[in-house]
C-alpha cells in the first residue's frame, strides 16, 4: 500500500491503483467519461483532470498513485476543465435541447454534477457558466463599462479571470454583468426563498421599497418605462402577503438628517483650520452605495476614515424597523422578517456586514432585487396595471422629495444641499432644483457659495461620480492632489440607483433619462422638499433619538467600516 493525500485527507491505497481508483475508493468524486471500471484507461476526453502539488494537471484515470504523493480534485481550474468538457461533446453530440426522459444517460447524469457544482457565488452575484452562450455583454459591462476587469467570456462559458473563484476576486459585487446578461448565466443571489419560508413560518413580514425601484418596477409588470408605480409597487407587496410596507425614502431623509449633521461639524472645523490642515483632512464620501464601499475598501482604504459613518438609508430602516416601529407596532422584533426592495445586488451583501448586527440581530433579513420582484409579480398573477394604489405604512411611511432623489446621480447632494445650506445659512437655498448636480455627466462638481448665519461666506466644494470606473478616476486624482473637494457623492453604477445591477433589464437606450425623469416629476410632487420637514422625521426624533447624531443614533444609524 501507498499513502496518497487527495483533498487535504490522507488514504492508504493499493500501489497498483490509478489516482482515479484511489479517489473512487474513497468516495471522492472524479468526473469520466471514457473511463470504465472494466476497461484499461482510454485517456481520450480529458475530464478526469487533477490537480498536482507539483502545479500541473494531470488525468486521474491514467496515472499510478505514488507513495507521499498529494492532489486536488476541487480547484476552481479543474472544475473548471471537467464543465468545458462536458460543455463542448454536448454541444458536439447533442444540439437539441435535452429532453427529460425517465432513463437519463450516464452522460447526462455526470454533466448534471459537473456543471452544478461549476457554479460560482460571492452572496451578491452567481455565474453559471453551464447556461453560457458567450455573448461576451457580461465581460464589455464589466471591464468596459465598470473598468473593473474582473471577468472572462472564454468560448466555453464566462467565468472570473485567472481561474479564481468569484470570492477570491475584486469583483465588487454591483451586478451590471448580471443586468446585461441574455439569459441568466449571471444572476443575483436569488433571496425569493427566504420570503416564502417567513411567510410559512407566520412571520410579520415588513418591506421597504428602495427610491429607483418605484421608477422601473413598471417595466417588469406590464406599465412604460418612465412611470412612477409607488402606489401600485405597494399594493402589489400587500397582495404578496407583506404585513406592512415602509419606505427607504423616509430612510433617506434619516440619512440626510445624520450625514448632513455630519457634514456641518466636519465643515466647521475645516473652515476653521489652517488651509494646509483643512487640505490634509480632505473631502467627506457618502456611504449609502455598498459597492462603492467594497470599492473603496479593496482599493482605496487610506480614505476609509473619510467615508462618512452614516448606514444606508436600507441598514437605518432596518434599524428602525426592529426597535421604534415593532415597539409602536407592539410586534416582537424577533417575530419581524423586515426586507428590502433594492434596484441593486450588492445590497444583498451589505446585509451580512458584521458591524451593521444591531442588539445582536441582523436588522434586513433579505434583499429581493427590482427584476426579483417583477418574477413574484408575475408568479402570482397579479395584474399589476390593474392595481388601486395603496399608501405606505406609518408611522415610517412618509417621504419627502429630497428622500425621493437619492435614487438618482445626485440626488443624495441635492437632498443634503436643501437641508445643510438651510441649517449653516439660516435661510432656504435659492433654488430647490439644483442644476449642477443634475444630469447623467459621470463627473459633475461645483462650488456652492454659503452665507453662514453668523459669519462670511464660505466656499463648499462638491462633487458626484456615478459609475465606478468614474469613481476610480477621481480617486486617483484625489490621491496625486489634482482634485480637492469638501463632499464627495459616489454611486457605483452610471446614472446611480436607477442604473442598478439589480433593475429591469432593457434594450431601451433611453431607459437610464426615464428613469431619472420619472425621479425628478416625483420630487416636484412632494408636498415637502426638504428632509427636515418631514413631519415622521421630525416625530422619530422627538420620540426616538432625540437629536441627529445623539448617543442613541450613534449606535443604531451609524456603523464602521473594515480594512
Ligand atoms: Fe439606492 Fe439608497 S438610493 S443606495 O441608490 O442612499 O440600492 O434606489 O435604496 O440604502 O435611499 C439603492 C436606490 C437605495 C440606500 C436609499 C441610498
Ligand atoms: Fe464585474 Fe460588477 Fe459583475 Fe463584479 S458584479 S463581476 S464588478 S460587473
Amino acid at each position: 500500500e501507498v499513502q496518497v493525500t487527495i483533498n487535504g485527507r490522507s488514504f492508504a491505497v493499493p500501489k497498483a491503483y490509478s489516482i482515479l481508483e484511489a479517489a473512487r475508493a474513497n468516495n471522492i468524486f472524479i468526473p469520466t467519461l471514457c473511463a470504465h471500471p472494466r476497461l484499461k484507461p482510454i485517456g481520450r476526453c480529458k475530464a478526469c483532470v487533477v490537480d498536482m502539488e507539483d502545479g500541473n494537471l494531470a488525468m486521474a484515470c491514467s496515472t499510478k498513485v505514488a507513495d507521499g504523493m498529494s492532489l486536488r480534485t476541487d480547484t476552481p481550474r479543474v472544475k473548471a476543465k471537467a464543465a468545458a468538457v462536458f460543455r463542448e461533446l454536448k454541444a458536439k453530440t447533442m444540439p437539441a435541447p435535452p429532453v427529460r426522459r425517465l432513463d437519463r444517460s450516464e452522460f447526462e447524469n455526470t454533466f448534471d454534477a459537473v456543471t452544478a457544482c461549476d457554479v460560482d457565488t460571492n452572496g451578491m452575484i452567481t455565474i453559471d457558466p453551464s447556461m453560457c452562450v458567450d455573448c461576451g455583454r457580461c465581460e464589455a459591462a464589466c471591464s468596459k463599462m465598470q473598468e473593473m476587469g474582473i471577468l472572462e467570456s472564454t468560448g466555453s462559458g464566462v467565468r472570473p479571470h485567472g481561474g479564481l473563484r468569484l470570492d477570491e476576486t475584486r469583483c465588487i459585487g454591483c451586478g451590471q454583468c448580471s443586468s446585461f446578461c441574455p439569459v441568466g448565466a449571471i444572476s443575483e443571489v436569488s433571496h425569493i426563498e427566504r420570503l416564502y419560508a417567513a411567510i410559512a413560518e407566520g412571520k410579520t413580514i415588513v418591506a421597504q421599497t428602495a427610491p429607483a425601484v418605484r421608477v422601473a418596477i413598471g417595466e417588469e409588470c406590464g406599465v412604460a418605462a418612465g412611470e412612477v408605480s409607488t402606489g401600485k409597487m405597494v399594493a402589489a407587496l400587500k397582495a404578496l402577503g407583506c404585513n406592512y410596507v415602509v419606505d427607504t425614502d423616509f430612510a433617506a431623509d434619516l440619512t440626510i438628517m445624520e450625514e448632513g449633521t455630519e457634514l456641518i461639524g466636519r465643515m466647521q472645523k475645516k473652515w476653521a483650520a489652517t488651509p494646509e490642515q483643512a487640505e490634509k483632512m480632505g473631502p467627506m464620501f457618502t456611504s449609502c452605495c455598498p459597492a462603492w464601499i467594497n470599492n473603496i475598501e479593496i482599493r482605496f482604504p487610506e480614505y476609509l476614515d473619510n467615508l462618512s459613518t452614516a448606514r444606508s438609508p436600507m441598514m437605518m430602516m432596518g434599524s428602525v424597523v426592529k426597535t421604534y416601529f415593532a415597539k409602536k407596532m407592539g410586534i416582537n422584533p424577533a417575530d419581524i422578517f423586515h426586507f428590502a426592495v433594492m434596484p441593486c445586488t450588492a445590497k444583498k451583501g451589505e446585509i451580512d456586514r458584521m458591524q451593521m448586527v444591531t442588539g445582536g440581530m441582523k436588522v434586513v433579513d433579505a434583499v429581493l432585487t427590482t427584476r426579483e420582484l417583477g418574477k413574484l409579480i408575475r408568479k402570482h398573477h397579479i395584474d399589476f396595471p390593474a392595481l388601486p394604489n395603496q399608501e405606505f405604512d406609518s408611522p415610517i411611511g412618509a417621504s419627502t422629495g429630497a428622500g425621493r432623489l437619492f435614487g438618482t446621480t445626485g440626488g443624495v447632494m441635492e437632498a443634503a444641499l436643501r437641508t445643510a445650506y438651510e441649517v449653516l445659512a439660516g435661510k432656504g437655498i435659492s433654488t430647490l432644483s439644483y442644476t449642477p448636480v443634475r444630469g447623467l455627466a459621470g463627473i459633475k462638481e461645483a462650488s456652492v457659495e454659503i452665507p453662514l448665519k453668523d459669519g462670511p461666506t464660505k466656499t463648499l466644494r462638491i462633487a458626484i461620480a456615478s459609475g465606478i470606473a468614474n469613481a476610480n478616476v477621481m480617486m486617483c486624482d484625489i490621491q496625486a492632489g489634482k482634485r480637492s473637494y469638501d463632499f464627495v457623492e459616489v454611486m457605483a453604477c452610471q446614472g446611480g440607483c436607477i442604473g442598478g445591477g439589480g433593475q429591469p433589464k432593457s434594450l431601451d437606450p433611453k431607459i437610464i433619462e426615464k428613469r431619472q425623469s420619472a425621479i425628478y416629476s416625483d420630487d416636484e410632487r412632494a408636498t415637502q422638499r426638504k428632509s427636515h420637514e418631514n413631519p415622521e422625521i421630525m416625530a422619530i426624533y422627538k420620540e426616538f433619538f432625540g437629536e441627529p447624531n445623539s448617543h442613541k443614533a450613534h449606535e443604531l444609524l451609524h456603523t464602521t467600516y473594515s480594512d
